[in-house]
């Protein structure tokens, strides 16, 4: 009879723990059964490799599940919203176990996330948000929080302008279009430099979060805008784009011209250790972990909250040159 129990005992704890490191598939649990993790396929559709943000971000995504020892289905959309949805039908259509993506924009997700949840895949959205009012068509949300982006680089900027005896004109370069950094970090800045009435956007253009994008707004507004003694990039691609223009101008970047930027991947930090971005706001890339961890969760039923949020800091020249050491993108 004592063999019995714990040879029972010992059973309900190899189906306990299946949930979360391999081996049979579990009995069938609440919500819908959890899985033996090698089981599990996951398709991430991500928005495409437009920036150092985004390769670090898909390099830490494939290595989070080779770790994990999940399948993951991996499709770049490059930049565009209907490849997105097709590699979402594409995911629905082989029955994946999870959908996680990264929206390229925040409007037009309800067709296909309604797909999705009639064939009861559950969704994850990364990095960035949709405007879905309907909030049961996704688990959970997780990335930063972008207006406390903005808000970080405005702060900074009404910190620096405090002495400034004139107008001090900004020259903003956006992300994408209608993409949820692009307009919650303009709604930070804007929020924050209303504090101080000497700052002024005078030129706000979109660069795509790209580099060859940001150098061509750059050069372009620049020229329009003589004005202009400061450029808030929207990430640090534009950023360093905006300053081969100001080079190839004749003039001195975080000088003449002073850059602030948002990520701190390894090219920002460099250009600001070296002094040609005068300050950057940090978002991380490394968002992987945090999706196998939810995942997880899902699978074993568990309950994940609607919204995590990445933390992150900033960094100064000085600080970019003690932490560029050690970075790990
Ligand atoms: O800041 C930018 C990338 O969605 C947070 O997308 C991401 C942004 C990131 O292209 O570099």
């Amino acid at each position: 009879m004592k063999k019995t129990i714990g040879l029972f005992t010992a059973g309900a704890l190899v189906l306990a723990l299946s949930a979360c490191g391999g081996g049979a598939p579990a009995a069938s649990g609440s919500g819908g059964g959890a899985k033996a993790l090698d089981q599990l396929v996951v398709g991430f559709a991500q928005v495409g490799a437009e920036s150092g943000w985004r390769t670090a971000n898909t390099k830490d995504i494939q290595a989070a599940f080779k770790d994990a020892n999940i399948k993951l289905q991996f499709s770049d959309a490059q930049q565009k919203q209907e490849n997105q949805i097709k590699a979402i039908r594409s995911y629905i259509q082989q029955k994946v176990d999870y959908i996680a993506f990264s929206p390229v924009v925040q409007t037009g997700w309800d067709a296909v996330l309604n797909e999705a949840k009639a064939a009861s895949i559950p969704v994850i959205l990364t990095d960035r948000a949709v405007d879905s009012k309907d909030t049961s068509l996704y688990k959970t949300f997780l990335g930063s929080d972008f207006v406390a982006e903005g808000k970080k680089a405005g702060d900074w900027l009404v910190a620096d302008s405090k002495a400034a005896s004139g107008p001090v004109n900004v020259i903003q370069l956006e992300g994408t279009t209608g993409s949820a950094p692009a307009i919650d970090r303009a709604k930070g800045f804007a929020d924050a430099i209303a504090a101080n009435p000497k700052i002024k956007v005078v030129a706000s253009q979109t660069g795509d979060f790209t580099r060859a994008g940001g150098k061509q707004v750059a050069e372009a507004l620049l020229k329009s805008h003589p004005e202009a003694t400061v450029i808030f990039a929207q990430n640090d691609d534009m950023g360093l784009g905006a300053i081969e223009s100001i080079e190839a101008a004749g003039k001195v970047p975080g000088k003449d011209i002073k850059i602030i930027t948002v990520d701190a991947v390894h090219d920002g930090m460099q250009a600001l250790a070296d002094g040609k971005i005068n300050y950057i706001v940090e978002c991380s890339p490394l968002l992987g972990k945090q999706l196998i961890d939810i995942v997880k969760k899902l699978n074993a039923g568990e309950t994940v909250p609607a919204r995590i949020v990445t933390e992150e800091g900033t960094f100064t020249q000085e600080q970019a040159k003690a932490a560029l050491p050690d970075r790990k993108y």
